[in-house]
Order: C-alpha cells, then sequence, then structure tokens
C-alpha cells in the first residue's frame, strides 16, 4: 500500500491547543463495542472478539509489527556483585546478544536485588542516558551506544561519559525500591534502537527482508522496538532465579512511558504496568488535540510509529480507537497512569479521561478501575486495578511518584 501526504498533515497546525474550552467535540469509541457494532458482554467476548481487534488495529496503524521473531542467543554476566550499596543489594549486569542477518546486537540489563529476597518482583524501565546515570554506585558501566546529547550531563559527541554518572538518581529512588522488597531492573533504550529517524541501525535490520531498508508502513517504529527490547528482558527474567518473572512491573516515563504501556499490551507476561507522563501516543486522548497532537509528533519523531499513522494526522476524528482501549489492552492486569500538574503538553486531563474509559473492561474483569469521570485534586492519587495521580510540578518522575508505585504495586500485587 502506498500513502500518501499532503505538507498540511505534517505542518498546517502550529500553536498547540491548551484552552479546554477548544478542545473538539469527539465522540469516545465504546471499547465494549466491536468494529462491527457487537455488544462486548463478558470476559469471553472481549479476548475473543475486541480485544484481538483492538490489538490489531494499534499494531498496524500506530504502533508497527513485529515482523518475526529474533530469540536471545546467548547472555552473559559481565558484572556482579552480593554486596553493592553499601551490602544492601545485589548487582547483576547481564549483556544479552542477539545476530541475524549479519547483524549482532546486544543490550545491557542492570539488575538491583533486594538481599533479603530470594526471588524478587522487579521494575523494570528504560533509561534516557544511560545505566549509570540512575545511580552513584561507580560499579556500573558506562554504555558506548549512541546517545542524544545533553552538553548538561557532558554529552555532546552522542558519546556517554563519566560525568553523567547518578545524574538521574533521583528519577529512580533506587534504595526505597530496594527497601520495599523490590529490584530495579534498567536497560539504556538506544541500546536497543538508537532514538533517531534512522532505520539502519538498531534492531531493526535484524529483521529486515532481503534488501530491505526501513520498515513497511505498518511496521515498527521505534517505539514497538524499544517493546521488543523490554519482552527479551522478560524472556531473561525467566531464566533467571533471583527474579519473580510472575511479579515484573514494567515502568516508563513520557516516550519510555508510551513504550511501558505497548509493553504491557502485547506481552501479557508483564504483570503490571506504570505511565509516567507518557501523553500523546502514551495515555493521553488524541481526539481531545490538547498539547502535543497526532501530528505533531509524528513531524517531531517520525520513528516513533510506524509510517500509517500519519493518516491520522490533523485527522484524530478519523481514529475509530482511542488511546483508553490501548489502556484496556493491559486488562486485567494493573495499570497506573500518573500526570503532573505544569506537564500540559501531555495533556493530564486526557491522561486521566483514558484511565476512566478503560475502566469498564476492568469491570467485566471484576476489577475496579476509576470510578469517576472527576479528575482527583492534586496529590490524591486514586489507587484501584486502574490507578491515576497527577501530582504537582513539572514533566518528571519524582519521589512521590515512586512512593505511590510502591504502595500500589504493593496492594495489586502482594494483597498488602
Ligand atoms: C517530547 C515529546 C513527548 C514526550 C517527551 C519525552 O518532546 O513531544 O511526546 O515523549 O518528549 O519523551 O521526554
Amino acid at each position: 500500500m502506498s500513502v500518501q501526504f499532503s505538507s498540511a498533515q505534517f505542518g498546517g497546525e502550529f500553536k498547540p491547543n491548551y484552552d479546554e474550552s477548544k478542545v473538539p467535540e469527539f465522540e469516545v469509541p465504546n471499547p465494549l463495542k466491536s468494529f462491527r457494532k457487537r455488544k462486548i458482554k463478558n470476559v469471553r467476548q472481549w479476548e475473543k472478539i475486541r480485544r484481538p481487534e483492538l490489538l490489531d488495529f494499534f499494531t498496524h496503524n500506530v504502533y508497527g509489527k513485529i515482523p518475526g521473531e529474533l530469540k536471545i542467543e546467548s547472555w552473559e554476566v559481565v558484572e556482579q556483585s552480593n554486596n553493592a550499596l553499601n551490602g544492601k543489594a545485589r548487582r547483576k549486569q547481564v549483556d544479552l546478544i542477539f545476530s541475524k542477518n549479519g547483524h549482532r546486537l546486544f543490550f545491557n540489563i542492570l539488575i538491583y536485588l533486594p538481599k533479603n529476597v530470594e526471588k524478587a518482583p522487579v521494575f523494570l524501565g528504560y533509561n534516557f542516558y544511560g545505566n549509570h546515570t540512575v545511580t552513584n554506585d561507580v560499579h556500573v558501566r558506562i554504555s558506548e551506544a549512541w546517545a542524544r546529547n545533553n552538553p548538561s550531563f557532558g554529552i555532546i559527541h552522542n558519546q556517554l561519559t563519566e560525568q553523567s554518572r547518578g545524574v538521574r538518581e533521583n528519577r529512580w529512588q533506587l534504595e526505597k525500591i530496594l527497601d520495599a522488597g523490590y529490584g530495579l531492573a534498567t536497560i539504556f533504550y538506544c541500546e536497543v534502537d538508537p532514538d533517531k529517524d534512522d532505520f539502519s541501525n538498531g534492531i531493526h535490520p535484524l529483521l529486515y527482508t532481503d534488501g530491505q531498508q526501513r520498515p513497511a508502513y505498518n511496521e515498527w517504529g521505534a517505539i514497538a522496538a524499544w517493546t521488543w527490547g523490554l519482552s527479551r528482558a522478560m524472556d531473561y527474567f525467566e531464566q533467571d532465579d533471583e527474579v519473580d518473572e510472575n511479579k515484573v512491573i514494567v515502568f516508563g516515563h513520557s516516550r519510555l512511558g508510551k513504550t511501558a504501556l505497548w509493553a504491557g499490551a502485547t506481552d501479557q507476561r508483564f504483570a503490571a504496568v506504570i505511565s509516567n507522563n507518557s501523553g500523546c501516543g502514551g495515555a493521553a486522548l488524541s481526539k481531545r488535540r490538547f498539547g502535543e497532537t497526532v501530528a505533531r509528533i509524528n513531524r517531531s519523531f517520525p520513528h516513533w510509529f510506524c509510517r500509517n499513522f500519519m493518516i491520522f494526522n490533523q485527522n484524530e476524528e478519523s481514529l475509530p480507537v482511542d488511546q483508553h482501549e490501548l489502556i484496556a489492552l493491559i486488562a486485567p492486569r494493573p495499570v497506573y497512569v500518573a500526570s503532573a500538574k505544569e506537564d500540559l503538553w501531555a495533556d493530564p486531563r486526557g491522561e486521566f479521561l483514558s484511565a476512566y474509559y478503560a475502566s469498564p473492561v476492568y469491570n467485566l474483569y471484576e476489577k475496579e478501575g476509576i470510578p469517576s469521570k472527576e479528575m482527583p485534586d492534586v496529590n490524591q492519587p486514586v489507587q484501584n486495578t486502574v490507578a491515576y495521580h497527577i501530582r504537582t510540578g513539572k514533566h518528571d518522575v519524582t519521589e512521590f511518584d515512586w512512593e505511590q508505585y510502591i504502595l500500589w504495586a504493593d496492594k495489586e500485587l502482594f494483597n498488602k
């Protein structure tokens, strides 16, 4: 299929809308009515009819399909210690290695596990600037993969450096996580696919057909590539006796929150999903066109979604789905959507409404979702199987966010 795009579809719209009164009128697609207008009345119909068709739509029109299978060829524990962080934790750095079509790829998972837990539940999440940024631990290796420049972190030639060790400590709250009895596993996302509009690198070429140079219109963009990496991390956890593979909570912030949601939707082995400030193409409803829109995101980041998604540039009304149905695909597993008050670009209200409109699917499973369409007050979380909070402050991950995630995981995964 060939799809033509007019320049207006890429560029016509400029000022983001931040005015609630200018949100267009739109109908929220009913997650419990199939594309052929059949009413979905129970879990069986949801799983047999509706879930597959929604998953199929998001796969071919939003994130793109992963064109084949690729298993871990081998892994190597490149470093480990039973006495990390002053004796608080065990640490492992594990390379997962893949090869196909004459290409080779490896990525490293940094894993911290609490010492007093035999098989630990873990939070799994990608980081933006390398594993060594999540902690000041001097033993964490510095990735040699391409990185986005960030001079304030000492990243100038797309190479990570010692200067950024620990700079994202506040976003990960490692000690808090360990003290609560959870492990943390993190991966530098650019090791799986560099975050740039270039499909010659990262994981994509390993699954190209002969002569293919970039994914087809319905094939994987970078977000789907990153979800591929999370699923391979899950494959590894299934082999690691120290990790409880039935209690892996996939977490992500912003573009990596979009990734966490899609990972949770496509891989049902993830026990729970946390979307922190994921915004457009993540938790936020696209049809509201508040803050970042489909056209804006496809123009700024043409490599994130599949190319078919561009059909909906400035044309959100023609989408037969919206992002609440992405969240519904995670049901009945727990999902947490979090916003920040000042993060209008990500449309906090649109993120909330997605969680709300996904809830009827959770109710089919007799799980509690978001009971009211009224947005909760700032810093007043609603924590059911579908959970939501909006906190004070900007686009970020904070201590407050992690405190909520841990409380909620304790309740949802351990009935604490
Ligand atoms: C922004 C993008 C958002 C969000 C964010 C991030 O520039 O417009 O959708 O993903 O980047 O990932 O930090």
